[in-house]
């Protein structure tokens, strides 16, 4: 095997940090292929416990080279930031490759994320404010700014000169903020490009010799399926590809290279920000759900919305995707509650879906169609053996592995390196 993909199957958070950090020891190149420091990966290490956002989990493997893509757009702050705490921590950071395409998110684009949220009032997206969506807009308009832009100043200056005539005209017209100035945003960029230079690389160039010699390389998604800029709930998703088909344009490796597909979900779901969400429980047993499973956002401390696992996203996620096997977490979560619905389908003004409804409309009105499964009582965290597991726990998995379209090939019964039961 040589090119794994790990990706979102639900709205995130379903612990791809760890899953990735589980194949550690096998593995050459980690690569982040979309999105920046909007996600937030969790992974838990002996007592010692990494947020990851901008940085691939994999940086904490020894041995691995982390990569961070052409599709990603970063924040040069933070990149930094995180690489010293890291660094801090006794973690060797300095295999760092980062991609000479990448975009770069100026700081108009993070003033022009928060103001816009604040002027869309209810409709606002929730986004994490960290200036994705309008840095994945100049990208697709051609007025962005690239890592390569940063080694020639001349070039730089220009595009910025470019960009901010349409940001200034928004902020300051339109939103009443200040103006930006080319030399205040020139200046900040150009402060990183002496420590950055030796991390530019051509990934596409080395990660498609390192799979000619045959190594592995995991490619591994920020955020997940139901905020994909095409399949998710749009327009409350991301602004970036999260499914497997942004595996090859956001790191230059063709499909070809992916072997293997899976699929993070939790044993039930959650969702960050505004937008439709059929098995929500805004009530005390979403509450339950939200303090077992710790639901607040890694990178803004936001209380994640909870809600029964739902198998018609499941499937939808096992389509899209081509998942090949499935991990599911937070089985652990799920302890003591006396039954376990879960959404087998959806019902719309009386008519049922039993896959996901092709129009938004519809997919905002669905009522779940749910089939209860017998809880169990017994605390079940830490469990390495299927066969140690109550029988209502191990009735729920194969329940779900039949309703999602994909074999689970572990299961995740706490949150450190080896709360784990692999299966295949
Ligand atoms: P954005 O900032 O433009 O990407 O926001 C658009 C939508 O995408 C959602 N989104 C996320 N959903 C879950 N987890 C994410 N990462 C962090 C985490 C979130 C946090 O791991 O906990 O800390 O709040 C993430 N990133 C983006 C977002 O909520 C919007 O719905
Ligand atoms: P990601 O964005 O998909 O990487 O997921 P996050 O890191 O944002 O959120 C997943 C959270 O669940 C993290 O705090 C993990 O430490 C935790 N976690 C992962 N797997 C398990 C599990 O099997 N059980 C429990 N209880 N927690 C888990
Ligand atoms: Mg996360």
């Amino acid at each position: 095997m040589t090119g794994v993909a790990i990706i979102g199957g639900q709205w995130g958070d379903e612990g791809k940090g760890k899953a990735t950090d589980l194949l550690g020891d096998r593995i050459d190149y980690v690569v982040k292929f979309n999105g920046g420091n909007n996600a937030g990966h969790t992974v838990v290490i002996g007592d010692e416990k990494y947020a990851l956002h901008l940085l691939p989990s994999g940086i904490l493997s020894p041995g691995v080279t982390p990569v961070i893509g052409n599709g990603v757009v970063v924040d040069l702050g933070v990149l930094f930031y995180e690489l010293d705490h890291l660094i801090e921590r006794g973690v060797d950071v300095s295999r760092l490759k980062v991609s000479g395409n990448a975009h770069v998110i100026p700081e108009y684009n993070r003033a022009l994320d928060q103001v816009t949220e604040r002027f869309l009032g209810k409709r606002r997206i929730g986004t994490t404010g960290r200036g994705i969506g309008p840095t994945y807009a100049d990208k697709m308009t051609r007025v962005g700014i690239r890592i390569q832009d940063l080694f020639d100043e001349h070039i730089l200056r220009q595009k910025i000169e470019g960009a901010l005539v349409q940001k200034n005209e928004l902020l300051v017209k339109m939103y009443n903020r200040r103006a930006f100035t080319v030399d205040e945003i020139a200046d900040d960029l150009l402060s990183y490009a002496e420590r950055l230079a030796p991390m530019v690389a051509d990934t596409a160039l080395d990660l498609n010799l390192a799979l000619e010699r045959g190594e592995t390389v995991v490619f591994e998604a920020g955020q997940a399926t139901m905020l994909d800029i095409d399949h998710g709930t749009y327009p409350y998703v991301t602004s970036s590809s999260a499914t497997a088909g942004g595996v090859a344009t956001g790191s230059g490796v063709s499909p070809r290279n992916v072997d293997r597909i899976v699929g993070i979900q939790k044993a039930y779901i959650t969702r960050v920000g505004s937008g439709p969400f059929p098995t929500e429980l805004d009530d005390e047993v979403g509450e339950k759900l939200r303090q077992r499973g710790g639901e607040f956002g890694t990178t803004t401390g936001r209380p994640r919305r909870t809600g029964w696992f739902d198998s018609v996203i499941a499937r939808y996620a096992s389509r899209i995707n081509g998942f090949t096997d499935i991990v599911m977490t937070k089985l652990d979560v799920l302890s003591t509650f006396e039954t376990i619905p879960v959404c087998v389908a959806y019902e719309v003004d009386g008519v049922r879906f039993d896959e996901m409804p092709m129009s938004q409309s519809d997919f905002h009105h669905a009522k779940p169609i749910y089939e209860e499964f017998p809880g169990w009582e017994d605390d079940i965290a830490g469990i390495t053996d299927f066969s140690k597991l109550p029988g209502n726990a191990q009735s729920y998995v194969k329940a779900i592995e039949e309703l999602s379209g994909a074999r689970i090939s572990a299961i995740g019964t706490g949150p450190a390196r080896d709360h784990i039961i692999q299966l295949h």
